[in-house]
């Protein structure tokens, strides 16, 4: 084949590609981009509450298997002596978030979170619907809680 065929061949290639990325910005999106439309659709009157509490240096439970689809409401209780952090982002962009709220105090709009710190004898809650399948870390970032136990998994299956 010629070698300045190829070499524009080429070059046309990649403009192509590259127009396609731009085209469609979404398509690279690590997070749920059709967040509202999944919430808007879902039964809340079905929705699910769980509760995780939080202390030194736990989370109760440590591991949540969760449904795809399916609404829930999750309860972030610290009922310890520090502050603590629910710090999982890779976690947070596989779930269509509805809101996040401090009861009577703030409700939170985002189309995703990366952590939620809770001071202690507090709560947030974050309601939402699981959407991508996987297994999610989840941690404390304060000081050396997660090497002390604050570590856990979410399980979206
Ligand atoms: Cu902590």
């Amino acid at each position: 084949m010629n070698s300045n065929f190829t070499r524009i061949l080429a070059v046309i290639l990649g403009i192509g590609i590259l127009a396609a990325c731009q085209q469609f910005p979404q398509d690279r999106a690590d997070y749920v981009t059709n967040a509202a439309e999944i919430v808007n659709k879902a039964d809340w009157s079905k929705m699910q509450t769980i509760t995780v509490e939080m202390d030194e240096h736990n989370y109760h439970p440590r591991d949540l298997k969760l449904k795809v689809g399916q609404p829930y409401r999750m309860v972030l209780k610290n009922t310890g002596e520090k502050e603590h952090y629910y710090t999982a982002p890779e976690f947070f962009k596989a779930i269509a978030t509805r809101k996040a709220q401090v009861n009577k105090v703030a409700e939170f709009k985002a189309p995703y979170f990366t952590a939620i710190e809770v001071y202690k004898n507090a709560q947030a809650e974050l309601f939402f619907v699981p959407v991508k399948r996987g297994t999610y870390p989840v941690i404390c970032t304060i000081d050396d809680h997660r090497e002390k136990g604050m570590e856990g998994k979410l399980i979206v299956e």
